[in-house]
C-alpha cells in the first residue's frame, strides 16, 4: 500500500494532475480503438471525427457512443482491440436477454483491475488482519474473481465461498472469524433471516464491514443491514464492461461513491438526447475506460441513472463522487406515466417496522390503466391474524407509498417466507402488462 490510508498514490493526486493523466490516456484509448477495432474506425468516420481531434477533455463529447447492443452485435470478440492470444481471461455479464456481453482482459488489464478493487476494499478499512468472505458467483460474473484477487493482494484471508448454502456460509463466518463480507444487498438480508432462523443474532457474528453491490438498494436497507449485523455497509458499483466491480465505491463518509477518474472518464448525459449534463444534474452515466487494452469502449452508455456530486471529501481522496445509482434507464418503471424506480419503493417499505424482509412489485393492466401492486411480507410478530390489524397496516403502507410516488398503489400483505429469495441479483418486478 501507498500509506496506511490509501492503497495507491493516485487516489490523492491533485485534480489538475488527474486531468492531465486523463487527457493523455483519452488520446491513447481513442487511437487504440480507432486503429484496432473496425467498428470504431467506422463509427469515428461516421461522426466525422478522428482521434487527433482530441485536444481537451471536453472533446470527448465529439466521439461516438457505444451501447450494450454494440457488444451483443459483435459477439463474442468483435470489439476486442488486441489479438486473441493477448487475452488472458474473459467474463460475461449477467445479461437477462439473449446473448451475453463478453468482456476480455489482457494481463495488464487484470493488474489494473485488481488495484482498482484493492483501492476500494482498502478505502473501507479492509487489511491483512481481516477475513473476507466473498459470497458472489465465481464463474463468469465479474464480482467473484474481481474482489477475490484484490482482497488477496491486500493480504486479507479470503474465503471464496461463492453463493448458496446460506446456513453453511453463516457457520463458516462463525468458525473462520469472518470480519468482512461481499455480496448483493438482497443476499445480505437473506443471511440475516437465515441466521435468525438458526437462533443466531446476526450482530454476534462479528462482521465489521459489508461491501454490497451489483444491484440498486436504498439508504433504509443500509440502515437495516448495519443495525442487524452491527457492521458498516458500503455501496459497491461496477459493471462487466468496465472490468467489473471497482469502478466506484463509498468511502467512510458513506455519502456518494468515489469514481476512479484516472481509469474511467465520467460523463452524465440526458438519456433521451445524449446531451452532456452538468454536475449535479441527474442523467445516464457514460464511461470511457482510459486504460483498457483488450476492450476499449468509447463513451459507453451504462444505462445507470446518477449524478456527479463534486465536493471535497473528508477522506482526502480527490476523485469525484457519484450519487448511489438511482435506477437503470431500462428498469425504470413507468406506471400511469409516472417514472418510478424500484429503489424508491424499497426505501418506503424498509422504514415501516412491521414490514419484513421481502417484497415484490407486480404490474398489471386494468382496462387501459396500469395497476401497481406491491406484495409485502409482514414480520411474524405483526401477523396477528386479526383482520382489523392487517387492514390498518395495509392502509398505512399504501399511504406511505402514495406519498412517496405520487400515485395510488395496491398493497397485498403476505406471510413471512412467501416470496422468493435471491442469492444474486434480486428479481422483484413482475411486469404482466404486455
Ligand atoms: P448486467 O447489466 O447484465 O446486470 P453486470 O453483471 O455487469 O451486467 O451488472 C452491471 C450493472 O449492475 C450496472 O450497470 C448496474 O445497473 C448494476 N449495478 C452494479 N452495482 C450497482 C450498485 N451498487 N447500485 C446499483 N446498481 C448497480
Ligand atoms: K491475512
Ligand atoms: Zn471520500
Amino acid at each position: 500500500p501507498y500509506s496506511d490510508k490509501y492503497w495507491q498514490k493516485e487516489e490523492i493526486l491533485p485534480r489538475r494532475e488527474l486531468e492531465e493523466i486523463q487527457l493523455k490516456r483519452l488520446k491513447w484509448v481513442a487511437k487504440h480503438a480507432y486503429e484496432n477495432v473496425p467498428f470504431y474506425r467506422k463509427a469515428f468516420k461516421e461522426k466525422g471525427v478522428h482521434p487527433d481531434d482530441i485536444r481537451t477533455l471536453d472533446d470527448v463529447a465529439r466521439l461516438p457512443f457505444t451501447n450494450k447492443n454494440h457488444l451483443i452485435e459483435n459477439y463474442p470478440f468483435g470489439l476486442f482491440a488486441v489479438p486473441k492470444d493477448e487475452i488472458v481471461r474473459i467474463h460475461t455479464s449477467s445479461g437477462t436477454t439473449g446473448k451475453p456481453k463478453v468482456v476480455g482482459y489482457t494481463a495488464r488489464d487484470l493488474e489494473n483491475w485488481i488495484n482498482l478493487c484493492a483501492r476500494c476494499l482498502y478505502m473501507v478499512g479492509i487489511r491483512k488482519k481481516d477475513v473476507f468472505q466473498n459470497m458472489v458467483s465465481y464463474t463468469l460474473f465479474t464480482g467473484g474473481l474481481g474482489f477475490h484477487y484484490a482482497a488477496e493482494r491486500i493480504g486479507a484471508m479470503v474465503v471464496p465461498s461463492g453463493t448458496g448454502n446460506t446456513k453453511r456460509q453463516i457457520q463458516f463466518m462463525l468458525d473462520f472469524g469472518t470480519t468482512a463480507i461481499h455480496c448483493t444487498p438482497s443476499y445480505a438480508l437473506h443471511i440475516k433471516e437465515v441466521a435468525e432462523s438458526m437462533n443466531i443474532d446476526p450482530s454476534e457474528i462479528g462482521l465489521r464491514i459489508g461491501c454490497f453491490g451489483a444491484e440498486p438498494w436504498s439508504e433504509s436497507l443500509r440502515r437495516k443491514l448495519e443495525d442487524s449485523f452491527g457492521l458498516k455497509a458500503y455501496d459497491s458499483y461496477g459493471l462487466s464492461e468496465m472490468n467489473g466491480p471497482g469502478v466506484a465505491f463509498e468511502c467512510e463518509e458513506q455519502n456518494g461513491l468515489h469514481i476512479w477518474i484516472d481509469h474511467y472518464l465520467v460523463e452524465v448525459v440526458d438519456p433521451e438526447s445524449g446531451e452532456v449534463l452538468s454536475e449535479g444534474e441527474k442523467g445516464e452515466l457514460v464511461l470511457t475506460p482510459l486504460t483498457k487494452e483488450a476492450l476499449p469502449l468509447i463513451r459507453y452508455r451504462t444505462g445507470d441513472i446518477t449524478y456527479i456530486m463534486d465536493d471535497e471529501c473528508s477522506c482526502g481522496r480527490t476523485h469525484p463522487k457519484i450519487h448511489r445509482i438511482l435506477g437503470r434507464t431500462d428498469d425504470m418503471l413507468i406506471v400511469r406515466g409516472i417514472n418510478i424506480f424500484p429503489s424508491q419503493i424499497e426505501h418506503v417499505l424498509m422504514k415501516i417496522p412491521e414490514v419484513g424482509d421481502s417484497y415484490q412489485i407486480v404490474l398489471t393492466k386494468r382496462g387501459a390503466l396500469d395497476e401497481m401492486t406491491v406484495r409485502v411480507e409482514v414480520k411474524d410478530e405483526f401477523f396477528t391474524g386479526e383482520l382489523a390489524d392487517l387492514e390498518r397496516l395495509k392502509k398505512k403502507i399504501e399511504n406511505a407509498l402514495r406519498e412517496e410516488l405520487g400515485i395510488r398503489v395496491n398493497v397485498e400483505l403476505v406471510e413471512k417466507g412467501t416470496l422468493e429469495r435471491f442469492e444474486g441479483k434480486a428479481k422483484r418486478i413482475l411486469d404482466l402488462r404486455r
